[in-house]
This record gives C-alpha cells, structure tokens and sequence, in this order.
C-alpha cells in the first residue's frame, strides 16, 4: 500500500497534469467572443511562461481545500488555473532586468531572453487579464455571488496590498530608492505574507469560498493558508542557501549576494529550519478538525517545507 508521501507526490502530478490541459487550451489560437485577435508572437510568448513547468502548488491548493467541502473538481480546477495564470505573470516581470534579472526559470531561458522585454512585459499583463477573465467564467462556479467574491479576494491577493505591494517592499528593502536599511524580523514577515504569502493564502481560501463554508471554518483555512505560506518562503531562502542551480532550475545564492532580507539571513539557518517545523505543526492543527479529510492538506504542508526545487 502507497505511503502518504507517495500519494500526496500521485495527486500533486494529476492535478499538474489537468492543469497543464486546461492552460493548454486557455492559450488557444482561437479568439474568443469580443476578442479581436490573438497575435501569434504574445500568444507563444504567454505559452512559454505558462506551460510545460512548474509544480502548480497553488492550483493543487485551490483543488484540495476545495475537496474538503465536496466541491466539484472542475470548477476547483478553473479557478486553479485563474491563480496559476496570475503566479506565472509574476514569475515573468520579476525576472526581468528591471527586477530580479534573471536568465533562467523552471530549466528554460527566461521570456525575456527568448523573446524581449517588451514582449515580456505584455505577457505578464496579457496573463494578469486573462486570469480574470477566467475567474468570471460560470465554469469556476454557477453563484454569481462566489465568483464575484473569488474576484475580489484574487484581486486583493494580488495588487497593492498584496504580491505587487510585497514585491515593492523588496525593492525598497534592497535599496532601490533610498538608503538600504536591515528589515526587523516583523517587517520581513509582513513583506513575505504579501510578496508570496498572499497568492498561497488565496489559494486555500479560494476553496473555502468555493465550498460556501462558514466564518469559523473560513477562519482556520485561512491559518493553515497563511503558516504555509510563511513555510514556503522559508523553505524558498533555505534553498537559495542550501540548493544548486541544476535542481533548482533558477539561479541560486542570489539572495544573500544581493544581501536580501529574509528570515534565513535574520535568524540564521537552524532558527529557520525550527521556525519551518513550527510552521508545519501549526497548519496541520489548522485543518485538525477536517480529520482524515485534510491528510493531503498535512502532507503538502510538510512537502513544502522539505521541497528539493
Ligand atoms: C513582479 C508583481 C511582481 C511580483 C513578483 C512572487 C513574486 C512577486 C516573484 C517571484 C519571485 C520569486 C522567485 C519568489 C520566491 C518564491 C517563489 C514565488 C518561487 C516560485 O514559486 P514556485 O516554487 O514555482 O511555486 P513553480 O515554478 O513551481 O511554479
């Protein structure tokens, strides 16, 4: 019989698989209604950024915690994709020389080394629209009222006070527009909630709207959402510490080169790794009350938190 890991690894690939499918053909040559056209150099260029790579973790989120509640897989799916469409924009203008300046992204060039920067740039807000697009759709869910609020909710994780406003934060932190100054440990955690902690903590709440589940309920998917978040980056600055290129698929060491504030460099690298397992401890009695339901939702807290790239 297939250990928990092993099942977490078989569901993590099949939600990949059907995610894959479904961008596939979200970046379709065919135009849609009230589309004009969908020039062929943006759309392969939209295609390079968002197929063939990645873990799809936060689609798998979206798609688990909507399991909870009996959600249709489908619609869990749809919405899944909206957010995916959103993380793999993110990945695009944050690599660009403007930004973090990276060649290499999930094993290929980046969309601006295959491409350009301008086509760079449209990319990222041809995806930023078309997730939207996506989240509207009546494929998410047949209430108005739930995709309205899955919106809403995927818009504030994204904007202002969310990843954009998080990776503005970073900027500054690194010294980009005025003096360089070392972050305290809670201006660290506030930026890591917004820069990648609010796309994760979306993603588990995602599921809570879409299963209409109570304020209580609604309340504890957000902690788990929000220890795991925290998890992620921590586990993502260990292994720009710890990691190799090659496995990671990106540069590593970039963080401490460029001196970036982060939990790893704050704490040193053990409080981290205890601060992780707390943080994994602490999702896990998030969903306790879920039972045997949330054992996928406890093992992808510990992937998380062990992941290798
Ligand atoms: C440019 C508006 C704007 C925002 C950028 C999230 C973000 C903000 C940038 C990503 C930069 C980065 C590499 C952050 C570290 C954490 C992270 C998001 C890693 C990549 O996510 P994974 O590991 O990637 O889920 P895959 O490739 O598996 O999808």
């Amino acid at each position: 019989m297939k250990n928990d890991t092993a099942r977490f690894a078989d569901r993590l690939a099949a939600t990949a698989r059907d995610i894959e499918a479904l961008l596939d053909q979200l970046l379709s040559s065919a135009t849609l209604s009230n589309e004009t056209a969908r020039p062929p150099r943006l759309l392969a260029a939209m295609r390079h950024a968002a197929l063939d790579g990645g873990k799809r973790l936060r689609p798998f989120l979206v798609v688990e915690t909507a399991a909870l509640f009996d959600v249709n897989r489908a619609g869990a799916l749809m919405a899944g994709a909206a957010l995916e469409l959103i993380h793999c924009y993110s990945l695009v203008h944050d690599d660009l020389p403007a930004m973090d300046n990276d060649d290499l992204r999930r094993g290929r060039p980046t969309v601006h080394k295959a491409f350009d920067d301008a086509t760079a740039i449209l990319v990222g807000d041809a995806l930023l629209t078309l997730a939207f697009d996506v989240m509207a759709r009546t494929e998410v869910h047949s209430d108005a009222a739930v995709r309205t609020t899955l919106v809403l909710e995927l818009a504030r994780a994204s904007g202002l006070g969310g990843m954009a406003g998080g990776q503005m934060l970073d900027l500054a932190a690194e010294g980009r527009f005025e003096k360089k100054r070392v972050l305290s440990e809670s201006e660290i955690i506030t930026l890591q909630a917004m820069k990648t902690g609010a796309l994760i903590r979306f993603a588990c709440n995602a599921g809570a709207i879409l299963g209409k589940a109570d304020s209580a309920t609604r309340a504890n998917i957000a902690r788990y959402g929000s220890a795991i978040g925290q998890a992620f980056q921590i586990a993502d600055d260990l292994l720009d510490v710890e990691g190799d290129a090659k496995t990671l698929g990106k540069a590593a060491g970039k963080d401490a080169a460029a001196g970036k504030a982060t939990l790893v460099a704050t704490l040193g690298v053990d409080k981290a790794r205890a601060r992780l397992n707390e943080l994994v401890e602490d999702a896990g009695a998030a969903v306790a009350s879920f039972g045997g339901k949330s054992d996928t939702l406890r093992a992808a807290a510990r992937f998380i938190a062990e992941r290798r790239a």
